[in-house]
């Protein structure tokens, strides 16, 4: 891929980037919960995109993942293993624009430049838009990428959303089936390679002045849900000593999961959602829910971490007499990324003459689900304004995205017929 079709595919990333952003469930933000019209709207113009594209086949699954298919050499037919790439096009509220959307549209990219070119690779390539990864309308992530992984837990159908609607409703509501969802597993022939070009989502890249990075491993994270219950009463007339304040119980815990991660390096704890149910000014809250979310690249490191905050946790509770049930929306292994993987994007990224860096990725992506049944790995892009992410002001370059593209070209190629590629 010569540096101006580079820019000019990065261009189109970008373009089509702020066309997919149009479809909103809130005007004026980014909003795209999963099978809320937006979404739907999403997924039926990255289909008309993949198949203007070149792909030999195009497909929406049961739960939304819509996958094309670019045909390799092999012989037609031949159930070979196939090269995968893809991200996820569901965002978190009030999100930004490329945060799973350029991985997807960057795929296409590859696979428009090898079409125009007349290029078949020696395997098929298999570029999906994973439905749902951020967990934002039922609480559990990586929906998509579990259902194509052939590891969805089919308990998750009954989850409800926060009006009520299970997850089977909204995929009928959606016109599909989820007794399909077997059938949205990869392809029968095995999946050589997945790999995933994601923003970085942070200041690493920013810092180091670089276009591009390797990512060595992905931190594994656990996701839960308290609930909190003490004893609501009139704000006037209760003494303090004698309340029993769930919101007061909550703001204990934050502050310890806060104090608690921030004392070892590679540990990150959240509590990104606290509430206190139908409040009112004057009356001491009963209720309180709040959200977890601790991460670390080291599933050891992270599991004594929550060890010490569930402890903390039963001894705020026993201290003010408030009650808590806790519910475990997510728990995914860190993953590690395939060495030869990175061998190859940090050989397509030296050919590019960039400095190659290796970071670990903070975030959670579907290479996390896809590593139960393939050798992963990811280029992150670098950043701008800050590094911010999960927010409107995410941004990247054209030319750290034709960085990305060229280097992305490059390892494609690697990936498909180098040493580390298996016969098809
Ligand atoms: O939360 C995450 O790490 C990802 O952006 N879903
Ligand atoms: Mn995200
Ligand atoms: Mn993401």
């Amino acid at each position: 891929m010569t540096p101006s079709a580079a820019l000019a595919a990065a261009r189109q990333l970008l373009d089509r980037s702020d066309e997919l952003a149009r479809h909103t469930d809130v005007p004026g933000e980014l909003t795209c919960t999963y099978l809320g019209p937006a979404h739907l709207a999403v997924a039926r113009q990255l289909a008309h995109w993949m198949g203007q594209a070149g792909f030999d086949s195009v497909r929406i699954d049961a739960l939304g993942n819509v996958a094309g298919r670019y045909r390799g050499r092999a012989a037609a037919g031949r159930q070979a293993p196939c090269l995968v790439t893809g991200s996820h096009y569901d965002t978190v509220r009030n999100g930004g624009k490329y945060d799973g959307r350029l991985g997807i549209l960057a795929g296409i990219a590859l696979v428009q430049a090898l079409s125009e070119a007349g290029l078949r690779l020696r395997h098929d390539l298999e570029v999906v838009a994973f439905a749902e990864e951020e967990g934002v309308r039922f609480g559990s992530t990586f929906l998509g990428s579990s259902a194509y992984a052939g590891c969805f837990d089919t308990a998750l159908l009954d989850r409800r959303d926060a009006q009520g609607t299970t997850l089977a409703q909204a995929i009928v509501q959606a016109g599909r089936d989820p007794q399909a969802i077997a059938q949205a597993a990869a392809p029968p022939g095995g999946i050589a390679h997945y790999f995933e070009i994601h923003i970085e989502q942070g200041p690493v890249l920013l810092d180091l002045d670089a276009p591009v990075g390797v990512v060595g491993a992905i931190a594994g994270s656990v996701r839960r849900r308290l609930r909190l219950a003490g004893q609501a009463g009139h704000a006037g007339t209760t003494p303090m000593r004698l309340r029993r304040d769930a919101a007061c119980a909550a703001a204990e815990i934050a502050l310890y999961v806060e104090s608690r991660c921030g004392a070892q390096q590679g540990l990150v704890g959240t509590v990104g959602q606290l509430e206190v149910p139908g409040g009112s000014v004057n009356v001491i809250p009963g209720l309180c829910t709040l959200s977890l979310d601790v991460r670390a690249a080291d599933d050891k490191l992270r599991d004594a971490a929550l060890a010490d905050i569930e402890a903390h946790v039963a001894q705020v509770c026993a201290r003010r007499g408030v009650q808590c049930r806790a519910e475990e929306l997510l728990r995914a292994p860190a993953a590690a990324c395939d060495p030869a993987g990175q061998a190859a994007w940090a050989g397509a990224i030296a050919a590019q003459g960039l400095p190659v860096h290796t970071l670990v990725s903070g975030a959670g992506h579907d290479a996390m689900m896809m590593a139960r049944v393939a050798p992963i790995s990811m280029l992150f892009v670098r950043c701008g304004a800050g590094g911010i992410s999960h927010h409107p002001q995410e941004t990247v370059s054209q030319a750290d995205v034709a960085a990305a593209l060229a280097t992305a070209w490059a390892f494609l190629h690697e990936v498909d017929g180098g040493p580390g590629a298996p016969a098809c």
